[in-house]
């Protein structure tokens, strides 16, 4: 997979040689290029933003200084600028997507943006196939609507996600959060698996997972549940499924109200109906 992160703080992303990230980029399963965005602009200051139209506080990012490094990152031809993209998105481009070379996989461009969907595991897999990504982190108040718009009416797959309810000054560190939730999916990243089929919120029956214990049995007075030394495999897989169901009921019972009941199996449906679920119907329905 290809990712290329445009920021006007590149520096940011030096983390990303780190760790699995930096195996997997040495394997050459993964190559993550960081580029400044003002390398395309042409002013003496560089400039990349400009006051918003309409007033209000903050800049905000200008279209054409993101249109010139989006054109060479995405391999299309920049429009003739004496017939503006106007109309359908048919008169202004070839259809669907005129790009230099013919055999160049579809790339995916992200933008970061608090006012957007959330980013969920199931938009991680699905981005975890892509051959190539492109990140776009806004500063400021954000970028010009129209450079997402632009894109799409040129045939390009163009998401906006937020990372969760609460705001950063930028995307670069969302990037780093989708970039990381995205790589660790390719296969061949990840030594074992296994670990990653066992976590929360993947597959589509997602729960909180079940705590987990190392040695010793004891340790400050505090012990391991005894089932878990029992050496009964089916007591302990029993056991940590009942405590995931708890603890996802307890603390994200949104998760709860998502399960597909036909998935579940008899002593899943016990447990859920013991914690105050009615598990007839498509979805647990809480009773009481
Ligand atoms: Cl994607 N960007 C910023 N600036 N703040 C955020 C975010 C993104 N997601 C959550 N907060």
């Amino acid at each position: 997979m290809r990712i290329d992160v445009v920021s006007v703080f590149p520096e940011y992303f030096d983390v990303m040689g780190l760790s699995l990230m930096g195996k997997a980029q040495e394997k050459g399963i993964l190559r993550i290029t960081a580029h400044n965005l003002r390398d395309w602009t042409h002013d003496v200051h560089h400039s990349v933003d400009d006051t918003p139209v309409g007033g209000g506080a903050g800049m905000v990012m200008k279209p054409s200084v993101w249109a010139e490094c989006l054109d060479e990152l995405l391999g299309l031809d920049a429009p003739d600028a004496a017939t503006p993209c106007a109309g359908s998105s048919a008169d202004c481009a070839g259809s669907p997507v005129d790009r230099a070379g013919d055999a160049a996989p579809a790339p995916v461009v992200i933008f970061p943006n608090p006012s957007a969907p959330l980013f969920t595991q199931r938009d991680a897999t699905e981005l975890s196939h892509a051959d190539h990504l492109v990140f776009g982190c806004g500063r400021y108040e954000g970028y010009d609507a129209r450079i997402p718009e632009y894109y799409r009416s040129r045939g390009v797959d163009v998401r906006e996600y937020s990372i969760g309810d609460y705001v950063l000054n930028g995307g670069e560190v969302a990037t780093s959060v989708m970039v990381e939730a995205i790589t660790r999916l390719i296969p061949g990243f990840m030594g074992n698996a296994d670990s990653i089929v066992e976590e929360s919120y993947t597959g589509e029956n997602a729960l909180l997972e079940h705590r987990q214990y190392t040695k010793p049995a004891e340790w400050r007075g505090l012990k391991v549940p005894d089932v878990l030394l029992s050496g009964d495999h089916g007591k302990v897989d029993r056991y940590r499924r009942d405590e995931a169901l708890e603890r996802t009921n307890e603390i994200r019972p949104d998760l709860i109200e998502r399960l597909d009941c036909k998935a579940l199996d008899k002593a899943d449906r016990k447990t859920l109906m013991a914690l105050g679920w009615e598990v007839s119907a498509a979805h647990p329905r809480r009773i009481r």
